[in-house]
């Protein structure tokens, strides 16, 4: 689960950005004009899907703006409220007034679209007796209708709309069908985590098993061909597998008050992830909801139908969208863009997490064939990167990765919608992928490694997701909760205890420096990526690969300028000196970020020579 001032005033503004970056435009070696840069709030909304670089934050770790709220209007000890500034599973204090006084510090980076953790009322505090831990990342849900107090109010969420599209930015929102949080529990199991049962062994129409009494009569199924009204009237019995029961004083804890009713869930157990499971069974707990019932469709299409309409929000992240049936995002994603379309939102995003334990664009494709999904996060991206720049795999897996474009919907097109990323809140950072691999690498070299991985994300297909406090120096010691530190002044040690990438601080201060080598590194990249259309929407060709660390390369074209941007990669350790293909008719290049030969060797053939895990970014325009 795991959006300026209008016209001139924002070019100022985005020339502002810059000097707040660090650094100043000339000396990035771009000549882009400034109005290339700067998005006037009006044009946020016709910017394409795959224009967009996103910054995904937790707000619970990301900025405090507002003490009063942090126990959520609870009173009580940590177990109550799921306040704890020192625990790295419960609340910390961040909240979206917080967010909103960050939004020039997001901006800066070069992003233009935020993508909020889920923001939705959670349970404040799960888990069996000295295993309890805190929604703080907001995927345990009893009410879909309104903001967490411990993130502020509705009017805070109006307010932080509002400020990011004031500044050309978007804001997508995190959102969860799958499950909500773990209030129904079972008879069988008073300790939790029962086991799966499956539809075979214990079908719909018995009482306990194949052998039991007889109950919902008439009842044809979960499946495709019966997910009507008039079939799921007939399920009136949630007892065919366990005894599901709502525990006392929480009868009513979620919102809307359909989703009290235990016939809307699944009620077979724990998923083992596996076959049938992973659609049907509890996340560790989590209440699985029914998917398959036409009531439940209609319900969350008029739950997130209306956070469209109050909020006019720019796109969805869908969490464990392959736990969920595909017939349900076959209605539910065309409802939503249409709904956002009659909001005039012409270019709604959607995109869902399928989690992949290991590189598998095929698993991934699925999702965008059959569930319709416009797209899916790029977990085979990730993937890649991780092996061929933290690890040690030839650059021929990256190869492998963009030829299996092909079997996304819509082909390599569909594929660059697709957001990617290297670090997540559920995998980790990739500063920790890197020493994991590498333990003996010292300072400089870990650096220059998430430089490579970053210049990858930013330059490469697929829409950029950078992941809040890499640009610090964030690396964390793990997944999940190791990988979720404050930007704030922590208080947690385990997260003061870290060494970061690139500086010698620690999160026991605040990490909001715009001086921070991968701040600088990213924000040069995001400007590359602004000014140059080729690497946003641009086909994009492979153009060298080996089966060991070294030399990567491809060309990227717009199809508008006859430009072609030429990205070689060196994730090897020794500095390369290759002949590369580029197109025939592009004869002279210049370099967008270091250094580039002025023209072809031959008509067609190309010398790139790149230092040891370096990279350089050639073009064949013109400039202005
Ligand atoms: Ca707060
Ligand atoms: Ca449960
Ligand atoms: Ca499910």
């Amino acid at each position: 689960m795991g959006g300026m001032a209008r016209g001139r005033n924002g070019v100022n503004r985005a020339l502002k950005r810059i000097s707040v970056g660090g650094f100043a435009a000339p000396l990035l070696g771009l000549s882009i004009a400034a109005g290339s840069i700067a998005q006037p709030a009006e044009d946020y909304r016709s910017r394409l899907p795959a224009d967009e670089i996103i910054y995904f934050l937790l707000p619970d770790r990301f900025e405090n703006g507002d003490t009063s709220n942090d126990r959520g209007g609870l009173t009580g000890g940590r177990l109550i409220t799921g306040f704890d500034p020192t625990a790295k599973g419960f609340y910390h204090g961040g909240d979206l007034k917080g967010l909103i006084s960050r939004l020039d510090y997001i901006q800066g980076l070069g992003a233009t679209a935020v993508w909020l953790g889920p923001i939705y009322k959670n349970k404040p505090v799960q888990g069996t007796p000295g295993h309890e831990s805190a929604g703080y990342h907001g995927y345990w849900i009893t009410d879909f209708t309104r903001v967490d107090p411990h993130f502020g109010t509705d009017a805070d969420m109006q307010a932080l709309t509002q400020a990011v599209h004031a500044r050309g930015m978007k804001l997508y929102l995190d959102i969860v069908v799958n499950h909500t949080a773990d209030v129904i529990a079972y008879r069988e199991c008073p300790a939790g985590a029962c086991p799966y049962r499956s539809r075979a062994d214990y079908p719909y129409t018995r009482r306990g098993g194949a052998a039991g009494e007889p109950i919902n009569p008439g009842f044809l199924g979960d499946a495709a061909p019966y997910q009507t009204e008039e079939n799921f009237a007939k399920l009136t019995r949630p007892d065919y597998a366990y005894t599901p029961f709502i525990p006392a004083g929480e009868e009513h804890a979620k919102a809307p008050e359909w989703l009290n009713d235990l016939i809307y869930y699944h009620n077979r157990g724990n998923s083992t992830f596996h076959g049938e499971s992973s659609t049907m069974g509890d996340f560790s707990g989590l209440d699985d909801v029914m998917t398959e019932n036409p009531r439940v469709v209609r319900g969350f299409i008029e739950i997130f139908g209306n956070w469209i309409d109050n909020y006019d929000v720019d796109g969805f992240r869908i969490d464990t969208a392959q736990h969920v049936n595909p017939e349900f995002w076959q209605r539910f994603v065309p409802a939503m863009r249409a709904r956002a379309a009659a909001r005039g939102i012409p270019n709604f995003h959607i995109f869902g997490e399928v989690f992949t334990a290991d590189f598998n664009p095929a698993q991934l494709a699925r999702h965008t064939r059959v569930d319709g999904l416009p797209a899916v996060l790029d977990f085979g991206f990730a993937w890649a990167v991780q092996e061929t720049v933290a690890g040690s795999a030839g650059t021929e897996r990256l190869a492998e990765l963009f030829a299996d474009d092909a079997l996304y919907e819509g082909g390599a097109a569909g594929a660059r919608q697709l957001p990617t990323f290297i670090s997540n809140h559920d995998m980790g950072r990739f500063g920790y992928f890197v020493r994991k691999a590498r333990p003996r690498a010292g300072d400089a070299e870990v650096l220059r490694r998430v430089t490579l991985g970053y210049a990858m994300l930013m330059t490469l297909r697929g829409v950029p997701v950078i992941y809040y406090g890499d640009e610090q120096g964030f690396a964390g010691t793990g997944g999940d909760q190791d990988a979720r530190e404050d930007m704030f002044a922590s208080q947690t040690a385990s997260y003061n205890a870290e060494k970061l990438i690139g500086t010698a601080a620690t999160t026991a201060q605040g990490s909001f420096d715009p001086a921070r080598p991968l701040y600088k590194t990213i924000a040069e990249l995001s400007m590359l990526r602004r000014a140059n259309a080729a690497l946003r929407e641009g086909e994009q060709l492979v153009r060298a690969y080996a089966r060991t660390p070294g030399i990567f390369a491809v060309s990227r074209l717009d199809a508008k300028s006859h430009t072609e941007v030429l990205i070689a990669f060196n994730t090897g350790t020794q500095a390369l000196d290759v002949q590369v293909e580029v197109e025939p008719l592009s004869q002279r290049f210049r370099a967008l970020h270091g250094s580039c030969e002025p023209t072809t060797s031959a008509p067609g053939s190309y010398r790139v020579r790149v230092a040891a895990l370096d990279y350089i970014v050639c073009t064949s325009g013109s400039g202005p």
